[in-house]
């Protein structure tokens, strides 16, 4: 399955390497991709594994907003 989630927060490389870093440690996670300037966040993942309020509270203990 593949989703993008829109993020707002996201400014910096850090903040791309914090919320990748933080999809990356759930499971069912497949991959991440991290476009700063629109904040969206493209992920594929097993949706067997992880359910998108997994990632949504993920992104969410960093300090970031999920959009949706
Ligand atoms: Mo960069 Mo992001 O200094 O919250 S880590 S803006």
């Amino acid at each position: 399955m593949e989703m993008t989630l829109q993020v707002n927060g996201m400014t910096c490389g850090h903040c791309e390497k914090a919320v990748k870093g933080a999809l990356g440690e759930l499971e069912g996670i497949q991959g991440v991709d991290v476009d700063l300037a629109s904040g969206k966040v493209d992920v594929v993942y097993d949706d067997t594994l992880v359910t998108k309020n997994e990632m949504k509270e993920a992104i969410e203990e960093q300090g970031y907003d999920v959009v949706a």
